[in-house]
């Protein structure tokens, strides 16, 4: 009686202590980083909902909104990176991998695990209706046309259905980038990547792995955790220049539904738009050596207000599509003129930092 009592008192504290939690969250969510809420949901105890809440956002605190100084932000654990057992899709956060999570999970699933019952159980019932035992005499029926134009006729069915969504989600994974796409090169290496503004005049830096020791002390999931990552703005579309150094890699980011060879003496074209802030890891998918295994990708989606300034600490102009339209401008009239034509681009006050770099190599041709 007395440890049934224990057991009430138990269960009223936790469910208590969930609802403060729940309490919690709300009032904490809009206050800090979209972040910080979906952390506080799965968590069904309050000790173990207030610790990994708290810590996003003492390290988000720490750094001012618009500040100019660039952070590396820590990953959201569950999201963006595999979780152990899991079968599922990554959660998408790209408008393609909402598309197509949607579309496996709404279209295909459902399709799948219909005719795969439905077939199972008209094995049973052949196998139970028609077994020796109770048909001495075996039926002599060899076709029946109604039928046969129904077996036909509902795959093909099935077929056209399942073609509207499949087909316009390949014709949107393959949409020319937008003109005011964000263009980042990606090269692969055996095995690192590099990666590369050309637009915000960021030469290539290397992205490697980093140690367990490393990514234990950065809060990082070891082997998916690198030195350098691929930094982009929430919302703008990234259109990603892929191409191999050496032999075939392959950059692939499950949670954007990205996955692109890099093949050498090729320039492959893909995009994504991240729609979320966060930390998304992938990997190389293309077996290319012995660290095949150990190049990891991990790519920061920022606010804009911080990517800029992420842009500006790798010495980069934000700015870099008006960069782009002035540079040709500045650079066709090489070599003779490119000191003259430097002037007029100097006149629109957002190109004037950047035109004068920009020139600056036009020059010495
Ligand atoms: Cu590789």
């Amino acid at each position: 009686m007395k440890s049934l009592k224990t057991l009430v008192i138990a269960a009223a504290l936790s469910l208590g202590a969930v609802g403060a939690s729940h309490a919690q969250a709300p009032a904490a969510a809009p206050a800090e980083a979209p972040a910080a809420a979906p952390v506080a949901n799965p968590a069904p105890v309050a000790t173990d909902a207030a610790a990994p809440a708290a810590a996003p956002a003492a390290t988000e605190a720490a750094v001012p909104a618009g500040d100019a100084t660039y952070v590396p932000m820590k990953p959201t654990p569950g999201v963006g990176q595999p979780i152990d057992a899991g079968i599922d899709f990554q959660p998408q956060v790209s408008p393609v991998g909402e598309q197509a999570y949607w579309f496996n999970h709404v279209i295909l699933l459902p399709v799948i695990t219909v005719i795969t019952l439905f077939v199972l159980g008209l094995l049973l019932w052949v196998v139970f209706r028609y077994r020796a035992k109770a048909n001495p005499v075996p039926s002599k029926t060899t076709h029946n046309t109604f039928i046969e134009i129904i077996w036909t006729a509902i795959p093909v069915l099935i077929l056209a259905v399942i073609a509207v969504p499949s087909i316009r989600l390949l014709a949107q994974q393959y949409e020319p980038p937008k003109k005011e796409a964000l263009t980042i090169k990606v090269t692969g290496y055996q095995w690192y990547w590099g990666y590369a503004y050309p637009d915000q005049g960021i030469g290539e830096y290397v992205s490697k792995m980093l140690t367990k020791e490393q990514a234990d002390a950065a809060g990082e999931p070891h082997q998916l955790a690198v030195d350098n990552r691929m930094v982009v703005p929430v919302g703008r579309q990234v259109k990603l220049i892929i191409t191999g150094a050496d032999v075939i890699h392959s950059f692939a980011v499950p949670a954007f539904w990205t996955k692109m060879d890099a093949v050498p003496g090729r320039a492959n074209e893909t995009t994504f738009t991240a729609n979320k802030v966060g930390v998304y890891y992938g990997q190389c998918s293309e077996l290319c050596g012995v660290d095949h295994g150990y190049m990891p990708i991990a790519v920061e989606v920022l606010p804009v207000d911080k990517w800029e300034a992420w842009v500006r600490s790798k010495g980069g102009n934000p700015a870099g599509p008006v960069v782009a339209a002035a540079a040709p401008a500045v650079a066709a009239p090489t070599p003779a003129a490119a000191a003259p034509a430097a002037t007029p681009a100097a006149t629109t006050t957002e190109a004037a930092p950047a035109a004068a770099p920009a020139a600056a190599p036009a020059a010495k041709n």
